[in-house]
């Protein structure tokens, strides 16, 4: 695993990591918080999710894992929120009680449990089926799905837009954004979406967004292992 320390100040959170991965939404929270944190690079391609140090802290062996405290946390949305609640400050998720509590968690678990999902089978047919035909079918119901997901998307943006709670930015829309890039090989990317992709406009022009992208040392067309 390769550490890179971007802050001089003693980190606080180490966020284990792999280029392009599920960690581009809290890596990116993290630099919209500004708090110092640390990155462990879990080099997928070399098989470094497997080793057994990692596995202790995320038997699942996938990445994102965050450790705050002695704590262990995986599960990108559950990072994500973890982050926003520790610092309430930089207003990336409203608060219990607040009027677009709802439809951030709407949001959230539904990119996470169901966009996320389909993605997951275009991406990575092979973890779910023996034969290049069975794959290929996967993949092509799946960018189906998937179109249909970013149409309702695109709608819900048109409607009350540009951003998922409207004229509130928040860490909803980076994860959208992060998912959005893994489309960027399909027949139809979530760039083609007129307003989704001046939704991507806005967040890729954060400094936060643009320095976990260079951090990651990816950028939005790179290739599809990353
Ligand atoms: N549900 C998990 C999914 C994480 C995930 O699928 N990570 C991928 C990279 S994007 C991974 O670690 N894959 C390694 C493997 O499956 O061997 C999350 O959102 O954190």
């Amino acid at each position: 695993m390769v550490r890179e320390e971007p802050g001089s100040e003693a980190p606080v959170y180490r966020l284990f990591w792999d280029r392009g991965s599920a960690n581009m939404a809290p890596h990116a929270v993290l630099r919209e918080i500004g708090c110092p944190f640390e990155l462990l690079r879990v080099d997928i391609s070399r098989g470094e999710n497997r080793d057994h140090a990692y596995l202790a802290l995320n038997p699942n062996a996938r990445v994102p894992t965050l450790v705050h405290s002695g704590r262990v946390i995986y599960e990108a949305a559950a990072i994500l929120m973890y982050l926003c609640e520790a610092h309430p400050q930089a207003g990336l998720m409203p608060p219990p009680g607040a009027p677009q509590r709802g439809a951030f968690l709407q949001w959230l678990f539904w990119l996470t449990n169901t966009l996320q999902e389909d993605l997951q089978h275009w991406w990575h047919a092979d973890n779910y089926l023996d034969t290049e035909d069975a794959r290929h079918e996967l993949k092509a119901v799946a960018e189906r799905r998937l179109g249909a997901m970013f149409s309702q998307l695109e709608s819900s943006l048109g409607a009350a837009g540009p951003y998922m709670l409207g004229q509130h930015f928040s860490a909803v829309d980076i994860y959208l954004v992060m998912l959005c890039r893994w489309t960027r090989a399909m027949a139809r990317p979530a760039t083609s979406y007129p307003n989704l992709n001046r939704l991507i406009g806005l967040v890729t022009a954060r400094p936060a967004w643009s320095a976990m992208m260079q951090a990651e040392g990816i950028d939005w067309n790179g290739p599809l292992a990353s």
